[in-house]
């Protein structure tokens, strides 16, 4: 039996060599035959079902005619049970795929979407040429700010848009069972399938040469953004998310952010103030040198972007730079309240959520997280790393926390790929904390 099989096959490998060269596919269209441009038949089906390839993958190489091909797939079971197999939970294993089988062929590769494939943006988001097609209609607009020509410590932010991308490739869709406090709407919600348009505009090009023109350049790619229409609620303009970039582009995210919603509260995630008196850092060396990101928050707060006492920050514990108390005057003077970092260790969770909650009130919320708030072991790969910060879990149970408030704008900022573990952990706690964003931007679509 095997000798003849073997005869066969030979015989069949023979015509192969020595046929002219071409082959054309059967003209019936029905069989995975081919013909040889002599008319004569030759019978793949022999080679097909002898080689180890057809025993363990079956029919997933017949070629696509139709509806043929999809009947003659349907036919037979995806997985087949060798008559000899005895093991019961094997077979009921076979039962399962076979009863919920993947079908062949099959051309809707969405549905087949992997993870770690494709060109990245963030969650797999659709990417739209924003900046070349204004009348594009977005709710939730996702854009890095690639700069970090502004730090007092290490550089490295201007890839952070690059790598919290790369650190959101298992985002995408599903409902999170830790999402919000127990019987929170956030349960029920999935941001991506939540009926707001939610799309990745790239970055905002800015120039590595010369600060002014790129805050400028910045600025102007947030007012390009601002000025699109919004779908769900579409008499306001869509939400922003910025990913740094260093702790500067905050600035012009909130000039472009006051522009469009006015002055908004600042819920601000950082061991470090950020509200420093530009003559303390960076405004001895020259007036532009000023403005950097530990002091863009006095800026803020200068040019009347944000409210005049109902901001707060939440982890500080980088210490003071002026003799005294001098900072935290000037903090105080810039409008904000400050939860400390070591204060976790003290009040709950929900306290902290609601001291935040009961600080900024109903008005427009403008949401920062630098990723030095979160403890250096877990992050890392940031510019200005401090000890004693937050866990990841605490930072998102706070900002899960936040439901409810008035969220219209919010960025991530201080991630520098090149500092970080290669398992990336700095990048997927800052993709995290943008689909907490998404989160408290779009729970307002679950109805009960
Ligand atoms: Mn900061």
């Amino acid at each position: 039996m095997i000798s003849s099989s073997l005869l066969q096959t030979a015989l069949v490998l023979g015509n192969l060599l020595t046929a002219s060269s071409r082959f054309v596919p059967a003209s019936d269209g029905k069989t995975s035959s081919f013909q040889r441009e002599s008319d004569e038949l030759l019978e793949m089906d022999v080679l097909r079902q002898n080689s180890l390839m057809h025993q363990l993958y079956g029919d997933l190489l017949v070629s696509n005619n139709g509806e043929d091909v999809l009947s003659k797939a349907n036919s037979q079971p995806f997985i087949k049970v060798h008559p000899d197999e005895t093991d019961e939970e094997f077979k009921g294993m076979c039962s399962f795929y076979n009863e919920n089988r993947r079908e062949y062929p099959n051309d809707d590769f969405y549905d087949d979407l992997l993870q770690y494939a494709g060109i990245v943006t963030f969650g797999h988001t659709e990417f739209s040429q924003c900046f070349k097609n204004a009348s594009l209609e977005m709710d939730i607009a996702i854009v890095g700010a690639p700069f970090d020509t502004a730090v007092s410590y290490r550089p490295g932010a201007r890839f952070g848009p690059n790598g919290i991308r790369q650190g959101s490739r298992r985002l995408g869709n599903g409902i999170s069972p830790v999402r919000g406090f127990p019987g929170s709407k956030l349960r029920k919600l999935d941001p991506f399938n939540s009926g707001y348009k939610i799309v990745d505009c790239g970055d905002i090009p800015m120039t590595p040469f010369d600060n002014k023109v790129a805050l400028n350049q910045l600025y102007r790619g947030q007012r390009a953004l601002h000025n699109h229409s919004a779908l769900v609620h579409n008499d306001k303009p869509p939400r922003i998310i910025t990913l740094g970039g260093d702790h500067t582009i905050t600035l012009m995210a909130l000039r472009s952010a006051y522009e469009n919603f006015g002055k908004v509260s600042v819920i601000h995630f950082d061991s470090h103030l950020d509200t420093w008196d530009p003559k303390i850092i960076g405004g001895n060396i020259s007036k532009r040198a000023g403005l950097n990101h530990g002091t863009f928050l006095h800026f803020a707060h200068e040019n009347g972007y944000i409210e005049d006492d109902t901001n707060i920050h939440v982890g500080i514990r980088a210490p003071y730079i002026a003799p005294g108390f001098y900072d935290e005057d000037h903090d105080f003077e810039c409008g904000f309240d400050k939860i400390v970092a070591r204060d976790l260790d003290i009040i709950s969770l929900k306290e902290v959520v609601s001291d935040i909650k009961k600080r900024v009130g109903n008005g427009p919320v403008y949401i920062s997280v630098d990723i030095d708030v979160v403890d250096v072991a877990s992050a890392p790969g940031t510019g200005t790393p401090e000890t004693g910060g937050l866990s990841s879990r605490e930072l998102l149970t706070i900002l899960d926390g936040l439901e409810g408030l008035n969220v219209i704008g919010a960025d991530i900022v201080e991630v520098l790929p090149a500092f970080d573990t290669n398992a990336d952990i700095t990048a997927l706690i800052a993709a995290q904390v943008v689909d907490s964003f998404l989160g408290l931007m779009t729970v307002d679509s679950v109805k009960n």
